[in-house]
């Protein structure tokens, strides 16, 4: 019971499944059929059908399946050719597939194997991960281990992992990857690693997922002999396009490039005074043919303007909008920063009408404790997805804006492969989520304590994660905080960091706590960032009054002393979220106590053991937090509040040389 089995963990026991039928032929319909015959031994007697909709059998019922394009399905118990069957259908092998991994969860999660009526489509066309994965191995970011991916051994040896991480993947109807890190060699275009990607790309093809590649905007002069990269040159363009026609003739399905351009020293087309639409329209020239896609990042913030990095990315890019192919999808994060805890939605989701986006979450988590706090993301992900932006009236939410989303991945090499089992939720509540945005992270919550652990156990667990993430908030960043981390492995507190060369790398530009007050002023007074939202937006923004106190500190500089709806001063009602941040880790470590009996014995121990230092961690952030405040407002504890544990020194004086995941 190492965790290897993620959410897919069908009891072996019980009555036989009578036959499964497969409809027609092919790789993926395969593994539909393979998968339930793996999966129902324990949880079902009738037989299953499974055909496309096309079938004249299945076409001669009549369903509803013109809604379902090709990738939705419709699971109904119906009576086929005189036979009672469970018929799970779809208009491609593809959707067979994902209505097969419906009928298992359906089944996994205490559902009844008669009378069955289900049907889903997924409300968003591009659901990928973006591996952070560089060619030696190590994972940017990173804290399950080495890559999945040993580059070294590929194309030649296909480790059978490589198809349990598409079975997990098209489970949760993750129909795309990118295989290599944003921040891109350019060696991962070459012939030997392009072979590479192809051997993983016919290994995920049955499942429904396409393989990208992240791309260095210089890689024509660097593997190319070129003298230049500026994408307005036809050599450029041109080197481009042969080597989109190389890839595509090794990978027929390839799905497109993703592209970190002018962002943290990465080359772009700015390096030739070219817009990044001129950058991302000749990337997109080049793979049109081949009905390929660019995803072309937004995350970008210069030096030149440090005022506000938050308005960076709008500054730069809503006035492109317009300017894009139609093959270039631009990838925006949740928020404008970068992931951290919790971030207000970035400004550019419904300011773009003419562009499609897509929407950028970090599944690992980097700025949550890395893979050793439990933090499910799942209302993270629902806060930003659900979030109005106005932007077309009420009800314009983010996921209405998106026609794509991302999500950095947690997986690594470790034999649970994202670290811990708790953070195999978040790997799952992204592709449930990306499949449909309403679901609601309680409910997804559910079904993945159910297959994960069993259905008993699903109110204890349930009730454990969904106040998890808003606990790191409340240790961490509370009220509005963020990028209050220490330098480079974002390891722990650094409030008082304020030496590193560029302004909005220093913590404290961040909070900008002064004896008087603290937080940053994005308001008309200060740098004015709420005004790229909606108007209806911007207005509530504007005033601390009518700002969620959730966000009080990102938008506003506030006195210590102002009153906070609980009645408590700003001061007083910080210290209250640090300690109940803790509060909260320890009631955690009571519950899944309590539930030693009944996980097994290896699962139970590394998060028992996770959470003990969780606890640790959190209690270290509120001391070392609180220890600097004070030295910079000079107020004292309310009363009852336990003093730090140590003088702000001490806090200061400790160092992560070798945290895991930091590029060097
Ligand atoms: C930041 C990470 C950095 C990434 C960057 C990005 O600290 O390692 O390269 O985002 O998204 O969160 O490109």
């Amino acid at each position: 019971e190492d965790g290897y089995d993620l959410w897919m963990r069908y009891p072996a026991a019980g009555p036989a499944v009578t036959g499964i039928e497969t409809r027609g032929k092919s790789p993926t319909l395969r593994i539909a059929a393979a998968e339930l015959r793996r999966g129902l031994t324990g949880m079902h007697t009738s037989a299953i059908m499974l055909a496309k909709a096309a079938d004249p059998g299945v076409a001669a019922l009549r369903l509803p399946v013109a809604s379902l394009g090709d990738e939705g399905y419709l699971i109904r118990s119906v009576t086929l050719r005189g036979r009672a069957v469970t018929l799970v259908t779809a208009n491609t092998d593809r959707g067979v597939l994902y209505g097969s991994f419906a009928l298992l969860r359906h089944l996994q999660t205490g559902g009844r194997p008669d009378r069955i009526d289900l049907t889903s489509t997924p409300l968003v066309k591009l659901r990928v991960l973006n591996h952070w994965d560089n060619l030696d191995g190590v994972v940017e970011r990173g804290y399950a281990g080495q890559s999945l991916w040993d580059w070294w051994t590929l194309p030649d040896f296909r480790d059978p992992r490589y198809v349990d991480y598409a079975r997990a993947n098209a489970s949760i109807g993750i129909n795309g990857t990118v295989l290599n890190n944003v921040n891109a060699k350019a060696d991962s275009l070459t012939a030997p690693y392009i072979a590479k990607a192809a051997a993983l790309a016919d290994v995920f093809r049955p499942y429904g997922i396409k393989v990208y590649l992240s791309a260095r905007f210089s890689a024509p002069i660097e593997i190319g002999g070129l003298k230049t990269a500026d994408p307005l040159d036809p050599a450029v363009a041109a080197w481009w396009k042969a080597k989109s026609d190389e890839i595509y003739r090794a990978i027929p399905d390839f799905g497109g490039f993703l592209v970190k351009a002018n962002s943290e020293g990465q080359p772009g087309p700015r390096d030739y005074h070219r817009s990044h639409a001129d950058g991302a329209n000749m990337l997109a020239a080049a793979v049109r043919p081949h009905g390929g896609i660019v995803m072309w990042r937004a995350f970008v913030y210069a030096e030149t303007d440090p005022e506000d990095r938050a308005k960076q990315a709008y500054t730069e890019f809503k006035p492109l909008d317009g300017k894009f192919a139609d093959n270039v999808i631009v990838q925006v994060k949740n928020g404008a920063i970068d992931f951290q805890p919790r971030e207000p939605f970035h400004p550019l989701f419904g300011a773009m009408p003419k562009t499609p986006l897509m929407i950028e979450f970090q599944i690992t988590k980097e700025y949550l404790g890395f893979a050793t706090h439990l933090a499910y993301l799942g209302p993270l992900f629902a806060e930003t997805l659900e979030a109005d932006t106005m932007a077309k009236g009420p009800g314009s939410t983010v996921a209405r804006q998106v026609a794509g989303i991302a999500g950095v991945a947690n997986i690594g090499r470790d034999r649970d492969w994202a670290g811990s089992t708790f953070n195999q939720a978040n790997w799952f509540a992204f592709g449930r989520m990306a499949w449909d945005p309403t679901l609601g992270s309680d409910a997804v919550a559910r079904e993945w304590a159910a297959m994960t652990f069993s259905p008993a156990l699903v109110e204890p667990v349930v009730k454990m994660m969904m106040g998890s993430r808003e606990a790191v908030v409340d240790y961490m960043t509370p009220l509005g905080l963020a990028h209050v981390m220490a330098t480079g492995h974002h390891y722990g507190p650094g409030p008082w960091v304020a030496d590193l060369k560029r302004p909005e790398w220093n913590p404290v530009y961040y909070h900008k706590a002064d004896k008087a007050g603290i937080g940053f002023d994005r308001t008309a007074s200060g740098s004015n960032a709420v005004a790229q939202y909606a108007p209806p937006v911007a207005r509530m923004l504007a005033d601390p009054a009518t700002t969620p106190e959730r966000d009080l500190l990102w938008f506003h500089h506030v006195p210590w002393t102002r009153p906070m709806a609980s009645g408590r001063t700003l001061w007083a009602e910080l210290v209250h979220h640090y300690d109940a941040g803790i509060g909260y880790v320890a009631g955690m470590r009571r519950d899944w106590d309590a539930l030693r009996s009944q996980v097994d014995d290896e699962r139970w121990q590394k998060t028992a053991t996770y959470l003990a230092v969780q606890e640790r961690e959190a209690r270290w952030w509120r001391d070392a937090s609180l220890a600097y405040w004070m030295s910079v407002n000079g107020l004292t504890l309310p009363a009852g509040a336990a003093a730090p544990a140590h003088d702000l020194a001490w806090y200061e004086a400790q160092r992560f040389p070798h945290a895991p995941g930091n590029p060097q």
